[in-house]
């Protein structure tokens, strides 16, 4: 249930080795919900309802968003919306060097986290979701051109490259996306030998 393609093609990375074909809400024209929850488990719930519900298939949603520690958690659920309108992640990334400056403090080296919630959900509107997280520090100027969105300018824990200078195969054994899915598959491995 995304209209990301960075987030398809992480998704679909994940998906296809558990032999699954992936249409993403993009590729099938669907609308985009309303994003008016207040949590990421919230968000994602209404995009996986929403794509569930209108393709009449179970509908896996992510949402997920950058949390800085010295900006309170922002931009968080709104981090898609700080890069604005035209997508400008430049903007976005600038934003949150000069809000963390506008606080008196460096922003190199800031404590933050990416966070994923995912949802998985059935046409009738049964749901579950799963979160995963990855904590790291910012760095700056943003580097490398791997990943999308505010990847250039985050370091996660215990590196000391970007996930835009990883490849797609390093940031996958790290990322909060993996994380997520990985306590979705644990979830469902249980369920299953139960
Ligand atoms: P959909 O709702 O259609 O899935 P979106 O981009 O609007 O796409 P979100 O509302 O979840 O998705 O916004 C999350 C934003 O957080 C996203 O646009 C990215 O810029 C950023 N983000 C999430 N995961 C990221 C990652 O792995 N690397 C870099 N940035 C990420």
């Amino acid at each position: 249930a995304t209209h990301n393609p960075g987030k398809r093609r992480e998704v679909a990375d994940l998906l296809v080795p558990l032999g699954l074909e992936v249409l993403a809400a993009g590729d099938l024209g669907l609308p985009e919900p309303e994003e008016n929850g207040d949590s990421f488990e919230a968000n994602a719930r209404i995009k996986a309802l929403a794509a569930a519900k209108a393709s009449g298939h179970m509908a896996l949603a992510d949402d997920s968003g950058l949390a800085v520690d010295a900006l309170g958690g922002a931009p968080g659920i709104y981090s898609a919306r700080w890069a604005g309108e035209s997508k400008d992640f430049t903007l976005a990334m600038k934003r949150i060097r000069e809000e963390i400056e506008a606080k008196g403090r460096n922003p190199e080296g800031q404590a933050a986290q990416f966070v994923c919630a995912l949802s998985l959900c059935s046409p009738d509107g049964n749901s579950l979701e799963f979160t995963g997280v990855i904590r790291g520090a910012l760095s700056f100027p943003p580097r490398g051109d791997n990943g999308f969105g505010y990847d250039p300018i985050f370091i996660p824990e215990g590196h000391r490259r970007t996930f835009a200078q990883m490849s797609a195969d390093e940031k996958k054994t790290l990322s909060h996306r993996s994380r997520a899915f990985a306590a979705m598959l644990e979830h469902y491995r249980q369920k299953e030998s139960a």
